[in-house]
């Protein structure tokens, strides 16, 4: 499959009695297979259960609308420049010549998939996003809002993310776009940050906000004739709201704190009540407990999916594949000092104490699993020493810095340490994840299933842990595990997909050259 731009998507069609193949649907009888473990006393007894599922994926994929909160951002601008570069193929000069626009990083785009082998013993790989028909990133109509009302191309030009040259180039395209006006309540970000609050609306109260910004979502999808809007948090870190009776844990108590025009209510929370009453799937790229458990109701009430928390782009992506290797390898990681220096204005607004504790939470508690599934290694409630720090220094700007130590046990009380040091354009890492959010859960909203015991075609639940490989805090469907290991977050999306083409999970046995 391979062109001069990279891989074209290919056609996969799965040639079996299990799957069947209409222009409306892809339909796959699917055999899921789950160990079930009792543990008596000092037996573990383990009985292999089989459970029948039938997936159907519909084929059209609808125009699809991303809305951005904080679109005038390093990240929201750099994935709105990007698009635009990658759709019309606009090259530039670059330090080393011209350059081309691409997707790198991002796992829909630029990730593949091992399907099979030919009779000759060929691996073939196909892209991820050949497996299912996806929405492309070219195909997106962005829009959003900022409580900054600089227009794109000057918001780009402030982020200095992406080359000079091409910004140029993008400008007569970026300066038609500017953000809509938004939800400004100060004390939910740091101080620091009120010289950029010159879009904002001014209704009064927090229901009229909820209501203008239900209408910003209904006006954006019938301008655009979209079929899925998805309206993603990619704004500045708030702090933690208050979780308690009376005020978030139910539907009615959110919407009732709306009314009521609660101080606790943030704007996070108007945006996702928003989204979900508009029936349209929110994510929370941020670290903010945004999806407070009343908001989680409202989304299982509409049946609307909602994602989160916060994007696992450079540290904390390294940390959830080094810890899972140490600790799968029988080592005892004892301690993890995880170190960033940053200097864009995500960096100044985790400055503030309050908001970098949202994000010290978000970066903490991601290995528990892996501590967890260790028992030999680590006894019941012990954990390893971590500590996150975060430091503003403007200098480096987007260009973060990330050093990480991991001092480990190993043979014979031996100790070992391993020390990482990461440099990047934090907007480069965290953009890719954007358009695999969006890929992967306007994806979803096309998927249904049935089972053996519930006849119904239904949707997956609302909370949408397949999104977790892209998210450092996942957020899970309550009483279901918490994934953070990043290879086993990236098997789990993929082999859903493969299910719904009725195709086992790739084993990696290889039997084939290993037996007669
Ligand atoms: P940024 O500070 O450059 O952009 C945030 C934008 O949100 C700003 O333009 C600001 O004016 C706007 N804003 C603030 N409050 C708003 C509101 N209520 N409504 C609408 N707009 C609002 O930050 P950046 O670098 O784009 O990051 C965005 C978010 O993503 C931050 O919360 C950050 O912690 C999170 N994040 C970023 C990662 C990365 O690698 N860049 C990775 C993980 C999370
Ligand atoms: C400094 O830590 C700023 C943060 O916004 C991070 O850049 C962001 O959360 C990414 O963190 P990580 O751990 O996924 O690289």
């Amino acid at each position: 499959f391979s062109t001069e731009k990279g891989m074209d998507v290919p056609n996969i069609e799965v040639d079996s009695e299990n799957v069947e193949y209409t222009e409306e649907h892809i339909t796959a009888k699917y055999l899921y297979t789950k160990n079930q473990v009792k543990v008596e006393e000092n037996t573990v007894k383990v009985t292999p259960g089989f459970h029948k599922y039938t997936f159907q994926t519909e084929r059209k994929v609808g125009k699809t609308g991303v809305m951005l909160i904080g679109l005038g951002g390093n990240n929201g601008s750099t994935i709105t420049a990007a698009i635009l570069a990658n759709k019309h193929n606009v090259c530039w000069n670059g330090r080393t010549g011209k350059l081309e626009p691409n997707y790198f990083g991002s796992l829909t785009q630029a990730s593949t998939i091992r399907l099979g082998s030919t009779n000759d013993g060929e691996e073939i790989h196909v892209p991820f996003n050949s497996l299912l028909p996806m929405a492309h990133p070219n195909d997106f109509v962005v829009g959003g809002w900022d409580i900054n009302g600089a227009n794109l191309a000057d918001a780009t030009d402030r982020a200095a993310v992406l080359d000079y040259d091409l910004r140029q180039k993008l400008r007569p395209e970026l300066e038609k776009i500017t953000p809509m006006p938004s939800i400004y309540y100060p004390d939910f970000i740091a101080a620091n940050q009120a010289d950029r609050a010159d879009n904002v609306l001014s209704t009064g109260s927090k229901q009229k906000d909820l209501e203008k910004i239900r209408s910003d979502i209904k006006e954006f999808k019938s301008k655009h004739d979209l079929d899925t809007v998805v309206v993603l948090w990619t704004a500045n870190t708030e702090r933690f709201t208050d979780v308690e009776p009376g005020l978030n844990m139910t539907a009615d108590e959110i919407l009732n704190s709306v009314k009521e025009n609660k101080d606790e209510v943030s704007p996070s929370n108007i945006f996702a009540i928003a989204s979900i009453l508009e029936g349209c799937p929110y994510i929370n790229g941020s670290p903010q407990n945004t999806l407070v458990p009343g908001v989680i109701e409202l989304s299982e009430k509409h049946n609307v999916f909602i994602g989160g928390d916060d994007f696992k782009s450079g540290q904390t992506k390294m940390k959830s594949v080094l810890m899972d290797f140490l600790v799968s390898a029988g080592i005892k990681v004892e301690a993890i000092a995880s170190y960033n220096h940053l200097g864009n204005n995500d960096g100044k607004n985790l400055d503030a104490p309050a908001q970098f504790r949202s994000k010290e939470i978000s970066k903490s508690n991601v290995v528990d699993d892996m501590v967890a599934m260790n028992s030999i290694l680590y006894k019941e409630g012990e954990h390893p020493d971590h500590v996150v720090v975060i430091k503003y220094i403007p200098t480096v700007g987007d260009s973060k810095r990330a050093l990480d130590e991991y001092t480990s046990r190993i043979f014979m009380n031996g100790m070992n340490t391993i020390v990482m040091h990461n440099t990047c354009e934090d907007s480069l890492l965290a953009t890719p994840l954007i358009i695999d959010l969006v890929c992967m859960t306007e994806l979803m909203t096309r998927i249904k299933y049935k089972t053996s015991d519930s006849p119904d075609w239904q949707s997956f639940k609302p909370v949408l842990s397949v999104l977790s490989y892209m998210l450092k805090a996942p957020l899970v469907p309550k009483g279901t595990p918490v994934v953070n290991a990043l290879m086993k977050q990236q098997r789990c999306a993929t082999n859903i997909l493969m299910a719904c083409i009725g195709l086992n999970p790739d084993h990696d046995m290889l039997l084939e050259h290993k037996t007669n």
